[in-house]
């Protein structure tokens, strides 16, 4: 049977700029697309914009342009968002677009048709915050309980009859237990239908921004009617190609394909999604989507971000800062996929530094330098594997591939990616117990090769696994490894020995470099130039006794590299011409003054401390690109060499 999935994440307003939370619903729309693919499935990935109603007019009026230019000016941000973040849409809808506009005429007729539309007058209080209406016994201290204002509204208007749907509403979470997720969330909902529904306004009149309803002059869709049909009208309606492509078919499928189509949200429009949306369908004749999934809510440390408080995070400036790849793994790893988490950079670099750039990083860095050194970076005969660390490897392989399934099923990004990491650590205790420089030491070339295999090979279940979570860095290393795009599918992890013998490996820079911790913010602002002199002798002081603060120290960037060639600089009996590999994509040139005491010959082959991020300097005619560290002088001197196996381009701290 084949399967298509079909994925959405809210469509925005635009009415501010796109921050963490919009960015974290996206990604996570993205990653769950991506894995779907991965698994083989036919997918579609729709994001867009929520154009109409109230708060778009309001924000339109108070900026002093027309709502359209208002939502042309906000709506590309959040696709420039997307592009930013890597998030493959397939469409990007807008509410203001005919196709859409449509397709909520249809629906229109549709639920009238049922009878399900009358005529009627509302009174009762809005909230252009939330676009939804509240009872007197809803509010809280006069307010939404989102907190946001309400205003009283009294208007000629059309209803729809969801006080009908509260019982087909509950059979259909009886039969679909997962409809919606999690499931404290589907308690709640079952709860509030269960109180009984009121029919709800569904059209406007005291304003134009919208939709025309179809024989109802001067009036608009209500801006959630408007909004919820995204997801159909996008699809073509439902009588487009791509609606039966991807939407769910009201028979059980007979037709061989299996179709599943979840909306992901927040859990502030859960209400909509998972109450008025099923019922508009019902009312219209249409299948329902297989799930709702809210999720839980970001905020700032512990405060609730908001552009009034200036603390809101900015998406752009978190992919910049930190790379998005990065950024996207923080953000699905740290929390559950429906509980609250707080976002601090501290807990984002932990994780950068700690999974991506000590376990992933390394393990990259490590293999690829040993098949480098050990074998010209091809990779060598697979050998049979059966010792004891291959098998424990091969378990931890086949248990991240089922945990990581059986997780993305349930959308635990977290827990998917706990179980690759599984993976990862293995591989790192595989490295360290099969020492593959013992091995080379001792000669033991068939073990060697057999260990080196199965390192290579890890790399490529790892970077095949990882693709749905961390799009380019996963990529870029199967690239280095030359697998080829079209096994880059889950079922290609299935087998262990996918890596050809014989293929030849690429390495570049670090997957994932460290991020060293911010610069401590000076406790004082910055003295004016005429106050600097009075300041003067603490700093000549702290000179005088040759004391640094830790900061500055971190400035010098001190990383493990190999010496590759030696020669006799051409116009300096002092200087030796040394080439190194510091675990980046290019080898480095290094001038040394240390002639006297090594012969070139003996230097090839040496692990030696580099200061990395010394400007270039031309060294009697030869581009220095760094420096190496070393004790003592002339004939006396030693550079200092780096014991054991530890991979070029480690920082030295
Ligand atoms: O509600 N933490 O649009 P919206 C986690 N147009 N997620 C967050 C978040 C946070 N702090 N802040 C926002 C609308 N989100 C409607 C939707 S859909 C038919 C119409 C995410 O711009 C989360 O997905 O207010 C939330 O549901 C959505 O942004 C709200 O975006």
């Amino acid at each position: 049977m084949s399967r298509t999935v079909y994925v959405t994440s809210p469509i925005y307003y635009v009415n501010a700029a796109p921050h963490i939370g919009h960015a974290y619903t996206s990604l996570a729309a993205d990653s769950l697309v991506r894995w779907h693919a991965l698994c083989g499935a036919d997918t579609f990935l729709l994001t867009g914009t929520d154009e109409h109603g109230l708060k778009i007019a309001q924000a339109a009026r108070k900026a002093g342009v027309t709502p359209q230019a208002h939502a042309d000016r906000y709506s590309k941000p959040f696709r420039d968002m997307c592009d930013r973040l890597d998030v493959a849409y397939d469409d990007f809808i807008r509410t203001t677009q005919d196709r859409h506009k449509a397709v909520v005429a249809e629906m229109w007729r549709r639920m009238k048709a049922a009878g399900d539309i009358y005529e009627s007058v509302y009174e009762g209080w809005y909230s252009v915050g939330d676009e939804a209406y509240f009872t007197e016994d809803e509010l809280v201290d006069g307010k939404a309980p989102s907190g946001h204002t309400v205003e009283w509204v009294e208007e000629p208007s059309y209803f729809f009859r969801l006080s009908k749907y509260g019982p087909k509403l509950l059979a259909h979470l009886d039969a679909h237990p997962a409809f919606v997720q999690p499931q404290s969330r589907s308690n709640e909902v079952r709860r509030f239908i269960e109180q009984g529904l009121n029919d709800i306004s569904i059209s406007r009149a005291n304003f134009d921004w919208g939709v025309p309803i179809p024989d109802a002059e001067g009036h608009v869709a209500y801006v959630w009617l408007d909004a919820l049909t995204n997801y159909i009208s996008a699809l073509g309606g439902p009588v487009g190609e791509r609606f039966a492509r991807y939407w769910p078919t009201a028979a059980a499928d007979d037709v061989g394909v299996e179709h599943h189509a979840v909306h992901l949200i927040g859990k502030d429009i859960l209400r909509f999604h998972a109450i008025y949306w099923p019922a508009f369908l019902m009312s219209a004749g249409l299948p329902l989507p297989s799930q709702v999934f809210a999720h839980g809510w970001w905020t700032n440390e512990d405060a609730k971000m908001s552009k009034t408080a200036g603390n809101v995070i900015d998406p752009f400036d978190m992919a910049d800062r930190y790379g998005a790849d990065a950024f996207r793994y923080f953000l699905l790893r740290e929390i559950t996929f429906g509980t609250d988490g707080a976002f601090s950079e501290t807990a984002l670099r932990n994780r950068i530094n700690g999974d991506l750039a000590n376990d992933y990083g390394n393990l990259v860095n490590r293999t690829l330098g040993m098949l480098m050194r050990y074998r010209k970076g091809v990779v060598p005969a697979r050998g049979t594997s059966d010792k004891e660390h291959d098998a424990i490897l091969l378990a931890a392989a086949s248990q991240a591939r089922a945990g990581a399934e059986q997780a993305m099923g349930d959308l635990a990004f977290n827990q998917a990616l706990a179980a690759i990491w599984g993976l990862v650590s293995a591989a790192n205790k595989y490295v360290d117990s099969t020492a593959p420089w013992k091995l080379d030491k001792s000669g033991d070339d068939g073990r060697l090769d057999e260990a080196l295999y199965n390192q290579v090979e890890a790399l490529r279940v790892i970077g095949i696994l990882t693709r749905p979570f961390l799009p380019q860095k996963a990529d870029l290393l199967l690239d280095w490894l030359g697998v080829d795009p079209a096994e880059r599918t889950f079922e290609a992890t299935a087998r262990w020995g996918g890596m050809p013998s014989g293929a030849k490996v690429k390495k570049g820079k670090a997957l994932f470099p460290r991020i060293d911790p911010p610069k401590a913010a000076p406790a004082a602002p910055a003295p004016a130039p005429a106050e600097k002199k009075k300041e003067a002798p603490v700093s000549a002081k702290a000179e005088e006794s040759g004391v640094i603060e830790f900061g500055d120290f971190t400035k010098v960037e001190l990383r493990v590299a190999k010496v590759i060639a030696a020669e006799a600089h051409p116009n300096a009996d002092r200087l030796l011409k040394l080439t190194l590999d510091a675990g980046e994509a290019e080898p480095r040139t290094v001038c040394a003054g240390i002639a006297a005491a090594y012969a070139p010959a003996d230097l090839v082959g040496r692990t030696v401390a580099l200061v990395a991020n010394l400007a270039p300097r031309k060294l009697r005619g030869v581009m220095s690109q760094g420096m190496l560290l070393a004790a003592g002088e002339g004939a006396d001197v030693q550079l200092v060499t780096v014991p054991g196996d530890i991979a070029p381009g480690t920082r030295i701290s």
